[in-house]
């Protein structure tokens, strides 16, 4: 008889009930796809819940085995020889997997490679020459799709009838164990005919379990972050530009986070291991890391979230991103990611996905709604924080030229919506340094004593950066002296001569003093945002460590600081500093250096680290 002509169909207890109610067509990833579940009947409520989230998704379920089938998705605890057995085949000619295959595919939105190890059944013969361990690397979507072998095996294609007797003795332990899962699942809706009757509910199962995964995603974020407390020294952001009720707000600098942070801080008695930056990495090891791809996918993530206003993931992911820095070997499957510290299993799903499919879909859900685009585009307003993007929003206000025309904006929201490109656009290394050049010029023309240091990420060694900070010292100058110099000569010269474009903000909180704004080039086109900080001798050692950062690095000294008894912020180290409950600080203590930056170092007990290595 000619093989696979005639289909074996299969028997079993169940009918299946199941009718498709497809997701929208986009989403139909088993589109054109025919699997063939084994056992193949709905008996088992389980896989019933499994078929049919395979038939919303754009599968056809075969109820007999022929040639149209694409895939077999077998049941747990069967192995490849019940299979062939119970299909007359010598072999299995089309992609075989186990149960976990569509919901896998569900997850990453993608038809992922039916070859992985984690589908594989047991018995499978591995093909020759394959490496169990090695996953299948970042393959595309596209390429993973399982092909039908052109050429099948003979086979005898007497129709066969399949029943739950005849399968092999370990079918039937399947069924067991399958058996008390459905139990569970009826207990958990009361009976099995309510799921039934409504397969809704069905989802929503699957979407409490799902519910549940969120939670874990914030445990796990949690514990991600939990050796960087965050710092209430860091003075960065309470500047007046960030006048929207932003700094209020932040989850920063919310008192419950700070307690949090304070318990965590007593639970790391091996801290000084974790410290982030006790590791050294810059850019150039970062570029040669098995995982730069997958770093790459969860910076963008990092920076949607930065955006957002979202500290907690953005710290999460940058625990992530370290961990995966650090790692000599490719880092690809969930296990692996949730082996290193810092990594939980939301984070190491992505991970695995990022791997698998080369994308992660969560970043293409980031921006994927019209007003989601709307509002990173205003988040990239400069001065606009989450709070004042999310208003012009639900002002109605749909695109920069809306706000430009129809908004009434602060002078510096004009300033960044009208040069919004041009902010949005990194500076090259030598352009920062011909920024740098100009104000050094007009600075040792004011006073020869006075210094220029460019600071931020140019000092880290980054190829181009996104504002350019410079720090202005004199080794005998108060902070004062400092100012009133710049304020009254210096920068007036600079609008003068027309490098700088606008004032943006002149900060002044304590003793620390900084002027923003935007400078262009004589030749060029595009503002840049510029930042002069100023610092008076005393504290260049402290500052340079705060001005060169990154923030990640900043907040490990911080706590390693804190954990000695010490304190560190941008004017110098402190000893004696007497905490309360929580470590509440409770007096300032003792300065004990502010002027050396190596010297901060050797006093927290860590090697000098050069800041082209204090990336984190
Ligand atoms: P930024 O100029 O904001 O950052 P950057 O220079 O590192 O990166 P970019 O190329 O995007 O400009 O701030 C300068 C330094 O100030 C930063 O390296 C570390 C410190 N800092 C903090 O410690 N915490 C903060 O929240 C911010 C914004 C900066
Ligand atoms: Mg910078």
């Amino acid at each position: 008889m000619p093989r696979n002509k005639k289909a074996v169909s299969v028997s079993g207890k169940g009918k299946r009930q199941c009718a498709a109610r497809l997701v929208p067509e986009p989403q139909q990833i088993f589109k054109g796809l025919v699997f063939f579940f084994f056992p193949n009947n709905t008996a088992s409520a389980l896989r019933r819940l499994r078929i049919q989230r395979a038939l919303d998704y754009g599968a056809s379920a075969a109820e007999t085995w022929g040639d149209h089938v694409t895939h077999v998705i077998v049941d747990k605890g069967i192995t490849y020889h019940d299979v062939t057995k119970h299909l007359h085949l010598e072999t299995v000619p089309v992609a075989l997997v186990d149960e976990s295959y569509p919901s896998e595919c569900v997850k990453f939105r993608s038809i992922l490679n039916t070859a992985q190890v984690r589908f594989r059944i047991s018995g499978t013969p591995i093909p020759a020459g394959e490496k169990d361990s090695t996953p299948v690397d970042e393959v595309p979507a596209s390429g993973s799709l399982p092909i039908k072998p052109s050429r099948r095996e003979q086979q005898d294609e007497t129709q066969i009838q399949l029943s739950h007797t005849e399968l092999h003795g370990r079918v039937a332990e399947a069924q067991i164990a399958e058996q008390q899962l459905t139990e569970q699942l009826a207990l958990m809706l009361s009976t099995e005919e309510q799921a039934m009757k409504c397969s809704k509910d069905s989802y929503s199962i699957v979407e409490s379990i799902r519910e549940k995964d969120a939670l874990d995603e914030i445990i796990e974020e949690a514990k991600a972050v939990k050796d960087l407390p965050l710092d209430s020294d860091d003075e960065h952001h309470t500047t007046a530009e960030v006048s929207d009720s932003e700094v209020s707000e932040s989850s920063e600098s919310h008192p419950k986070r700070r307690k949090m942070n304070a318990r965590r801080i007593e639970a790391q008695a091996t801290w000084q291991q974790n410290f982030v930056c006790m590791q050294k990495h810059d850019s150039k090891t970062n570029a040669e890391n098995a995982n730069t791809r997958t770093i790459a996918v969860l910076q963008q993530m990092l920076d949607y979230y930065d955006r957002s206003g979202d500290q907690w993931r953005t710290l999460a992911y940058r625990k992530a991103i370290s961990a995966l820095r650090k790692q000599p070997k490719k880092i690809a499957t969930r296990a692996q990611a949730l082996s290193l510290p810092g990594i939980g299993t939301r984070l190491a799903d992505k991970i695995e996905e990022i791997v698998y499919t080369n994308r992660l879909r969560r970043l293409e859900n980031a921006n994927s709604t019209p007003e989601d685009r709307i509002l990173q585009t205003f988040l990239g307003v400069y001065g606009a924080g989450v709070l004042q993007a999310s208003r012009w929003l639900a002002q109605g206000y749909r695109s920069l030229e809306d706000l430009k025309n129809k908004a009434p904006l602060t002078s510096n929201q004009r300033v960044g919506v009208e040069h919004y490109h041009d902010f949005a656009q990194r500076i090259p290394r030598n352009e920062v340094e011909v920024h740098g050049e100009i104000v050094r010029a007009a600075v040792t023309k004011a006073d020869a004593e006075l210094q220029v240091i460019i600071g931020g990420s140019y000092r880290r060694g980054a190829s181009d950066s996104g504002d350019i900070d410079l720090i202005i010292t004199k080794p005998s100058a108060t902070i004062k002296q400092i100012r009133t110099i710049m304020l009254e000569t210096v920068v007036p010269g600079l609008f003068q001569q027309g490098f700088l474009q606008t004032s943006l903000a002149a900060t002044s909180r304590g003793d620390g003093s900084k002027w923003h704004g935007a400078s262009k080039l004589p030749d060029g086109r595009l503002w840049r945002r510029i930042d002069l900080l100023f610092v008076p001798g005393s504290e260049i050692g402290a500052a340079l460590i705060y001005f060169t950062g990154n923030d990640i690095f900043n907040r490990s000294m911080r706590l390693l600081a804190s954990k000695k008894g010490m304190r560190l912020n941008q004017r110098g180290l402190y000893a004696d500093v007497l905490r309360g409950p929580q470590r509440v600080k409770l007096t300032t203590g003792r300065l004990v250096e502010g002027r050396d930056e190596r010297r901060i170092f050797e006093l927290l007990g860590v090697p000098w680290r050069p800041p082209e290595h204090r990336i984190c």
